[in-house]
């Protein structure tokens, strides 16, 4: 397979004025019409003439009405082309019905849906499909379908046909087309000019009781992105569609929404309140991308970052204004340890922005994503709110209708702050989480801080150069009194001091306040000061930072050294958890714990080989510990958090019911499950169910619930999903490959369902322990699988290979028996280049 290399960009020769698109809609033998309007573009790198196919049965194509013979090849056709513009012509065949890949247009559950997104049009007609041809789309569907959908405004309809016309300019990726027996859930939106917008979203028959928080959610994205960037929508009517088999959360095309019905369906009997928030956010981010990625998007996709990366940053900031900003960043952080920084510091580290892929939806990452969106946090520290504000105005104004890339982002914030980004823009070429090391001095009033910042080298870039890092930094007294508010320092040095003067006493510095870069900081620091912020400091992000180090550098020494738990940390989270003028939502956080990953990855950095067993385990003598320590308090803190009333799934409520929960996991450790089984049997809602139903699962007392559940919700597919992961994250390690195998034989499980197969396949891996079983049997459930997925549904096939990405980590046993895996699924005949790639980085 080749590589494509971001220095290869060259322009396309031709403009696209038009294309007109009819689509005949049949199962396995739907016909494609395309008539497309090529310009030649004046000075525009000499080239054949090349329009992307695959999987594409031509039935005829003509230029200027004249038949011709193109050359056909895997992956589209070359044909002679005249000097001047012309009128391209073809008819292909497609079969939607079989294309289990779920990319170009495929069928879900009798349904006609598409996902172009990243080269998925090729899949649809010959076109040049590359996101820097933006052209205005006009389309009629031809379908037995009540409800026929596609991108812009309806123009026109009948019996059996509708057509659309998008009159913004878009790259073939954003085009849409939905067509099946639908009902919606309707709703208007009055823009800030005044302009009277149609809503709906689009469910199957069953689900339309399910729409009602999404449409909310839709409407106060709409309202946000007016208020907070200025941002009004562009067509007279915006539809949402639900699809069930989606290879990924959802997709912004134009005025079409395609969401997996998980990322949209809400309803407090099946949702948690975690669904809840991720739907609101997953709406926001889908939305706001109309103007971050559709109206402004990205000249080819090694700039997905452009897209991604901001409109990242723009739910975060809106789910931080719908909700609670520390709780979202701390949540953000959790996330971004969890799944960036294991990418980072694995054979799967690429730059925000790389320079060469085989297959582009690899690099749909978290590094893409949410280091994309650390970066955009950062420079807006760096300029303030104002110039980020005046920047962005500048972007949308300048760039709108472009297809842009990171240097004319750079440019907009250099223009409007006259600042020099050229050291910035380091974050965006090189891989790797930088350490900050901290040392510090104080003398005569005088307090210095030092950092020094190294980054490991990454696959293809041994060497990195120093970057740019706002380190936002407060100081507080020994008497917890703050003597320097929240401070930015900005580092560009490898090594650099900064000093604050006339200090009375020697403070306590919060060091990277809010998470102010995306760095790993290495601080000595005592376990009294560190209990000091926990109680002490200003800075929620760093108050709940202080206890997580407490709880990390306690299971390091339990791991290491067979310490016992460290009663100084459960003194000072109990009086955290006591603290009834603390949010429950924050306190709920402090009672998390580093994960296995995040603690395996922790002691392989000291130079230890880790061992998930022993991690697994030091995890649960601290659980047992804190259960203990706090189980005065626990039941006082259970009924407290009890939420009384009808159910709303704002902050308020689920703040209170992550805390009692949260109280209710720790007294499943005491009661064997009594609590736990009284709230199960009693639960109104999703949230209280399931948070009893893993309680159960995890104290080896869930076999009546298990079946009991099944049965309650066999007839709802999102519902029975969290009932297979529930099952496998709360496995015992020695029982979790067995227990996924056994699923995988129950009826309900299918291949054919993303969503079913993640929450099975990809559950194995959020209980470590048992994935990295000694036995081997985790690896090989899970490459087994992979390897049937592989023919189908490469995509889905590729994305979840990362479960190995962390097998360096680990002694030479488990890494041959993970050797033994990839080299099996390397040697599949017909591997699909989406998993060839994954594997091969992940091998090497
Ligand atoms: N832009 C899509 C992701 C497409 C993934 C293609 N493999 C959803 C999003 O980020 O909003
Ligand atoms: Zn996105």
């Amino acid at each position: 397979p080749q590589t494509i290399y971001l220095s290869d960009y060259t322009p396309f020769g031709w403009t696209v004025e038009s294309v007109h698109l009819t689509f005949r809609l049949a199962p396995t033998a739907t016909r494609v019409i395309s008539k497309i309007r090529f310009t030649p573009t004046p000075n525009a790198p000499k080239q054949a003439f090349f329009l992307h196919g695959e999987a594409l049965t031509p039935i005829r194509c003509t230029i200027d009405g004249q038949q011709i013979t193109p050359t056909f090849t895997d992956t589209g056709l070359t044909c002679d082309v005249p000097d001047t513009a012309f009128d391209w012509e073809a008819e292909v065949e497609i079969s939607p019905a079989t294309n289990t890949a779920l990319e170009g247009l495929y069928m879900s559950n009798g349904m006609y849906c598409t996902q172009c997104e990243a080269e998925g049009f090729r899949k649809i007609t010959f076109y040049p499909d590359r996101p820097d041809v933006m052209a205005t789309f006009t389309v009629r569907i031809e379908g037995a379908e009540p409800v026929l959908l596609s991108n812009g405004n309806p123009i026109a309809q009948g019996d059996g046909w509708a057509e659309w016309h998008d009159p913004w300019p878009k790259p073939a990726y954003l085009f849409a087309l939905v067509a099946g027996d639908l009902i919606n859930h309707p709703d208007r939106f009055t823009t800030q000019s005044g302009r009277d917008v149609e809503l709906n979203i689009w469910v199957r028959p069953g689900d339309q009781d399910k729409c009602a928080f999404g449409m909310e959610a839709l409407k106060k994205s709409m309202k946000w992105d007016e208020d907070v960037y200025g941002r009004e929508y562009d067509l007279d009517i915006f539809n949402i569609v639900a699809v069930d088999d989606f290879n990924m959360g959802a997709m912004e095309n134009k005025g079409l929404n395609v969401f997996n019905s998980s990322c949209v369906l809400a309803s407090p009997d099946t949702s948690t309140d975690l669904n809840f928030e991720r739907i609101e956010a997953i709406i926001a981010h889908e939305y706001f991308h109309n103007w971050t990625g559709n109206r402004i998007t990205c000249r080819d996709w090694f700039q997905l970052c452009l897209k991604e990366g901001l409109t990242v940053y723009r739910d975060s900031q809106f789910t931080a204004d719908m909700r609670s900003e520390p709780v979202k960043r701390i949540s953000d952080v959790i996330q971004l340890r969890a799944r960036q920084f294991r990418e980072d510091n694995g054979p799967l580290a690429h730059p925000v922005r790389p320079e060469s892929f085989v297959e582009i939806n690899n690099f749909y990452t978290a590094t893409v994503y949410e280091k994309g969106a650390e970066l955009i946090g950062m420079l807006k520290t760096l300029v303030g709110d104002d110039a980020y504000y005046k920047a962005l105005d500048l972007y949308f104004t300048r760039h709108d209708g472009d297809a842009a890339t990171i240097e004319d982002w750079l440019k907009v914030f250099e223009d409007a702050t006259g600042r020099d980004l050229t050291q910035f823009k380091r974050w965006y070429s090189q891989a790797g989480t930088p350490r900050l090391s901290v040392s510090e001095a104080f003398t005569d009033g005088t307090y210095t801080v030092t950092f020094r910042q190294d980054t490991p080298p990454t696959p293809g870039q041994d060497v990195k150069d120093p970057r740019v890092i706002p380190i936002a930094v407060g100081l507080l007294n020994p008497n917890g009194d703050e003597v320097l508010p929240t401070t930015i320092l900005e580092m560009t040095e490898v090594e650099q001091s900064f000093t604050f003067e006339g200090l009375a006493t020697r403070p306590v510095p919060s060091i990277l306040r809010g998470f102010s870069a995306p760095v790993i900081l290495h601080r000595d620091s005592t376990n009294e000061e560190r209990a000091f912020l926990l109680a002490h400091d200003t800075d929620p992000f760093n108050k709940w930072e202080a206890g997580r180090a407490l709880a990390r550098d306690g299971l390091i020494r339990m791991i290491r050294n067979g310490d016992a738990p460290d009663t100084s940390y459960l003194d000072s989270l109990t009086a955290v958890v006591r603290d009834d003028t603390l949010d429950p939502a924050f306190r709920a956080l402090a009672l998390g714990l580093p994960s296995q990953d995040d603690l395996a990855q922790t002691l392989f950095d000291m130079g230890n080989t880790p061992d998930p067993q022993a991690i697994w385990q030091a995890l649960e003598t601290l659980k047992q510990a804190t259960a203990q320590h706090m189980q005065d308090l626990l039941p006082r803190i259970y009924a407290q958090y009890q939420v009384d009333g009808e159910y709303a799934p704002d902050a308020a409520q689920s703040g209170a019911r992550a805390l009692a929960n949260a109280a209710l996991g720790l007294l499943t450790r005491l009661d064997g499950g009594a609590q736990a089984q009284k709230q199960y049997d009693a639960a109104d809602n999703m949230t209280q169910q399931l948070a009893a139903f893993a309680c159960l699962l995890s104290a080896g007392n869930g076999d009546a619930a298990t079946a009991d559940f099944y049965d309650q919700w066999k007839h709802d597919r999102l519902v029975i999903d969290k009932w297979f992961t529930m099952q496998i994250v709360q496995a015992d390690p020695d029982q979790a490959a067995a227990i996924t195998r056994t699923l995988t034989a129950h009826p309900d499980f299918s291949m054919k369902n993303p969503n079913r197969f993640r929450a099975t396949l990809g559950a194995l891996a959020m209980n470590p322990a048992g994935f990295h079983h000694a036995s081997g049997a985790g690896y090989a459930v899970l490459a087994d699988w992979l390897i049937q997925l592989d023919p189908l549904n490469p995509q889905t096939t590729a994305r979840m290979c990362s479960s190995f990405e962390t097998w360096k980590r680990y002694d030479p046993d488990r890494q041959a028996l993970i050797a033994t895996q990839l080299d099996r699924i390397l040697a599949q005949p017909g591997l699909s280049r989406d998993t060839r790639e994954m594997v091969d980085r992940i091998r090497k």
